[in-house]
């Protein structure tokens, strides 16, 4: 097991498409496992492979109150969305410090497989549908700073750039 290195906007490497997994054998396993341990250490709730620079179609969430309950979904699709929309103010990872509210659909429905390559289809709402939508943008290249305004992007970005400045 390892933790990883998580990417930091405005990491151009964030915005690589995922391509889909295709052998669901024990090196995605291996990554799976490395990606849980760098979520629980972060800590966070989510983390997609794009966040550590490997460009597959891999999630692991875990909402749980006491990180007893892993989620993993490989090739993820949403099938559904509600009409229904809600705010919920999002963080990310790999944009340290940085919270803002965004705006989503309620509900969602999301076809995936796990680990071993078996399809199951979940019906998510509150955090885990705000979690895995932010999470799915990620293997599309999209980091949740590209929904707020162009100004406040570009702040981010300077901010960010300033403050791995001073850590170098
Ligand atoms: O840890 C995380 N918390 C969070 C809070 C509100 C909305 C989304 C998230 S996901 C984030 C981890 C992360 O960056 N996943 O990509
Ligand atoms: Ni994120």
């Amino acid at each position: 097991m390892a933790v990883l290195t998580i990417l930091r906007y405005p990491d151009p490497r964030l915005h690589q498409v995922a391509a889909p997994v295709t052998e669901f054998d024990d090196a995605l396993r291996r990554l799976v496992q490395d990606m849980a341990e760098t979520m629980y250490a972060a800590p966070g709730i989510g983390l997609a492979a794009t966040q550590v620079d490997v460009h597959r179609r891999v999630i692991v969430i875990d909402v749980s109150e006491d990180k007893s309950a892993l989620q993993v979904f490989v090739n993820p699709e949403i099938v559904a969305s509600s009409d229904d929309r809600k705010v919920y103010e999002e963080g990310c990872l790999s944009v340290p410090g940085v919270y803002d509210e965004v705006e989503r659909p309620d509900r969602v429905t999301v076809r995936a497989f796990d680990a071993h390559g078996v399809p199951f289809t979940l019906e998510a709402d509150g955090l885990l549908a705000v979690c895995l939508q932010h999470e799915i943008d990620h293997l599309n290249g999209r980091v949740f700073v590209q929904y707020l305004s162009r100004l406040k992007q570009g702040r981010i970005r300077t901010r960010l750039l300033k403050s791995d400045r001073e850590a170098a």
